[in-house]
């Protein structure tokens, strides 16, 4: 059996669950209060932290990682292009995901400066979508998947408008038909 301990609200953790249902695979969710983390999560992930994919005796944590786990354990439907150089700049976009979360998470703790260091980030994801569907590149893969919950926190939690950011508006309004990233809108307005 497949378990994912898992929080609600963590976006790493969200990478995992979309992830999860693209590949239609069972599993098991053990929530983790964040608040109050039960000690045994140390056992799993030195780090405390979640998401931790766990299948009988193999445990693995950091999402990018088990990301790329479940690719390649699990390769239909593909996550990542065929093409070896696309696939690579798709990898190096999840490489360089801090560009992203730290303006992100200076906009969540109100920092000074925050709101514009967070439009320039999503500035350049605009500008990557003008010349591509995707963040994967031609088609819808981890890459997305890396960014897509951020992003649907900023504009539902934060009041990040889209409207200044029209490419990455209609990439999210595309992969919202996906049944696996409209279950985490749902999950992002309930919780
Ligand atoms: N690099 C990790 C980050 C995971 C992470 O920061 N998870 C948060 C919840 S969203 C957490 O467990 N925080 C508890 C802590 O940092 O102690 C990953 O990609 O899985």
């Amino acid at each position: 059996m497949t378990t994912l301990y898992d929080a609600d609200r963590c976006p790493y953790c969200a990478r995992v669950r979309i992830a999860l249902a693209e590949k239609g695979i069972e599993y098991e969710t053990d929530e983790i209060d964040l608040d109050d983390r039960p000690a045994w999560i140390y056992e799993k992930n030195p780090l405390g932290r979640v998401p931790v994919l766990e299948e009988d005796a193999f445990v693995l944590a950091e999402s990018a990682v088990i990301n790329e786990y479940l690719e390649e354990r699990y390769p239909d439907p593909p996550l990542w292009p065929a093409d070896p150089g696309e696939r690579a700049l798709a990898r190096l976009l999840v490489f360089r995901f801090d560009q992203f979360s730290k303006p992100y998470c200076a906009l969540r703790r109100a920092d000074e400066g925050a709101g514009e260091a967070f439009e320039r980030a999503l500035g350049n994801l605009d500008a990557l979508l003008e010349g591509q569907a995707y963040l994967s590149g031609r088609e819808y893969g981890l890459a997305d998947i890396a960014y897509v919950p951020w992003v649907l926190r900023a504009r539902d939690r934060l009041g990040v408008e889209l409207t200044r950011v029209p490419s990455v508006g209609q990439w999210v309004e595309r992969l919202g038909a996906r049944p696996a990233i409209a279950a985490e809108l749902e999950l992002v307005a309930s919780t």
